[in-house]
């Protein structure tokens, strides 16, 4: 060992369900006392992104904030399709719940399910702690990682042998411009910096990008009292049967003061524009020769099975949850115990060429995906391949055809889908009915949604 480390010591940056899921595999799995794991997480706690903050741009410690999460959230997937295998919310709640849930629901959830870890898991977690570079040493094989302490501004910085990077993906607001934008009016903001549906009551929105956050800022906006959204498209409409209130054109050419103009003719006048227009993959941390340069979709290249980089050439470095996510939570579980079974030297060592192919063969089959469903498809295949790769319950992957129902779900009635039922994979449990449908549900608290 050329490094003089005698201990395999793991460096995870983030807290949020990744990191959490490589943490729990850590703390669950005996992988000996010259293993070491340390997770450096910027925020105070973990469960990453869902945690809602009321502040926008830069936090406490000039800081970009790292949650574009909103009041109001409701999962817009079913609970049934990420629950977790050995932790299901019937064990979490000691009884059904309905299969959408609000926000705090999902995290109290996540964080419930922590304390299922043999050892605790907090104890390797750096809180308030921003990795701030990494790189690798060539001639030692190893990475240094340089990391502040937030509250004391101290910085400091440490060796591992392996990297984990499970920072997100949806935290970096892509922010295109559009001519004549400047003179507008009203408020202009990125879906990250959405907060509160009820700041628009009254207003008439017009919101660019037609993915999830134009489909659920649109509903949201419109069930908290906007008078009115427009939804305004690039390369294809969302087109679901929207409820009275909102409409799709194609894209907005230029503004004019409060006046958008769009690309068949026509023009509206606006209080108030959201770009919904996704995000950048930005890992500014990383030193440039590590550094994945991708965009959003099922299988990112240059990883093996989703997550080992193959760009450096020193196989210890790995990007976790990077994938666009129809999975979820059991998609971090079983990659992050496939990364740590990797680490932990359980799988035959493949020649870089033949861990090309495998990457590139994945690739390859994105690149003809036509569809959501497709997508759906290939994810299942995904996961189940990392299932068949480690222990982790196949049954997970039986949210396929769930996923499938969800999008027929969503196409016969957007406003309406998450009124549906669906049955846990693990327990056959049919989830209950909400109390109220989610269109007239404005009580987010566990208390109302768990009910007595
Ligand atoms: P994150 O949750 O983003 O966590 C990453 C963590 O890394 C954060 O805690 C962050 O502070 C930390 N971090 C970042 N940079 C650094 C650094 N330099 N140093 C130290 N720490 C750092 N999924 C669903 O299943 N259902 C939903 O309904 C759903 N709704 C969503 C709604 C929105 C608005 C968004 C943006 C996403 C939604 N998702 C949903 C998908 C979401 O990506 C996943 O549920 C999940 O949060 C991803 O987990 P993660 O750990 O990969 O990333
Ligand atoms: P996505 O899914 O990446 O979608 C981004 C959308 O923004 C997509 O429709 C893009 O259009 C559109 N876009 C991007 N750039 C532009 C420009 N320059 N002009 C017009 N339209 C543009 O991001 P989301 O935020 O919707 O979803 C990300 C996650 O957040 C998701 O998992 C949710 O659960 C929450 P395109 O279709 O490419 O033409």
């Amino acid at each position: 060992n050329l490094s003089n480390m005698t201990k395999t010591r793991i460096c995870v940056i983030g807290a949020g369900p990744c990191g959490m899921s490589m943490l729990y595999n850590y703390a669950n799995m005996d992988a000996g006392s010259d293993v070491e794991i340390v997770c450096y997480e910027k925020q105070t706690t973990w469960g990453g992104l869902w945690n809602l903050t009321w502040r926008t741009g830069t936090d406490e410690y000039g800081e970009p904030c790292h949650a574009g999460m909103y009041k109001h959230l409701w999962s817009n997937g079913p609970k049934e399709c990420l629950e977790y295998p050995y932790y299901t919310f019937e064990d979490h709640f000691g009884k059904a719940v309905p299969s959408f849930p609000p926000r705090p629901v999902l995290l109290d959830y996540l964080l419930g399910r922590m304390k299922k870890c043999k050892k605790d898991p907090t104890q390797y977690i750096k809180f308030s702690t921003a990795v701030r570079f990494v790189k690798y040493n060539e001639s030692e094989d190893n990475f240094t990682v340089t990391s502040t302490n937030l509250v004391d501004d101290k910085t400091v910085t440490e060796k591992f042998t392996h990297v984990v990077v499970a920072v997100g993906i949806f935290n970096s607001p892509n922010i295109p411009t559009f001519p004549g934008i400047e003179s507008f009016g009203g408020r202009i903001l990125h879906a990250h910096n959405f907060r509160d549906a009820g700041e628009f009551k009254d207003q008439r929105l017009l919101l660019i990008g037609a993915s999830y956050s134009a489909e659920d800022i649109a509903l949201q906006c419109c069930k908290y009292g906007a008078k009115n959204v427009i939804c305004t498209w690039r390369t294809k409409p969302m087109g679901f049967k929207w409820p009275e209130g909102i409409e799709e054109r194609p894209l907005v050419q230029r503004f004019d003061s409060n006046s958008a103009y769009f690309k068949d003719g026509t023009s509206a006048e606006v209080d108030a524009v959201i770009l919904c227009t996704g995000y950048l993959y930005t890992f500014p941390f990383m030193d440039e020769n590590l550094r994945l340069k991708c965009t959003l979709s099922v299988y990112p290249e240059g990883l093996y099975k989703g997550s080992l980089w193959l760009g450096g050439g020193n196989n210890k470095l790995f990007y976790a949850g990077i994938q666009d996510q129809y999975y979820t939570f059991t998609m971090f579980d079983v990659q992050t115990l496939w990364i740590c079974n990797y680490i932990l030297g359980k799988y035959e060592k493949l020649e870089m060429t033949e861990m090309l192919k495998d990457s590139n063969a994945m690739v390859e089959r994105r690149k003809g995906l036509k569809d959501c469903h497709d997508d759906i498809d290939f994810q299942s295949d995904f996961v189940a391949e990392l299932c068949s790769l480690t222990d982790y319950d196949k049954r997970c992957v039986d949210a396929r055809s769930l996923f499938h129902k969800w999008e027929h779900d969503k196409d016969e009635n957007i406003k309406t889908y998450r009124d549906k039922c669906f049955a846990s994979i693990f327990t056959s449990t049919m989830s209950p009915s909400h109390s109220s449908d989610w269109w007239n549900a404005f009580d987010d608290s566990i208390k109302t949604f768990v009910g007595k």
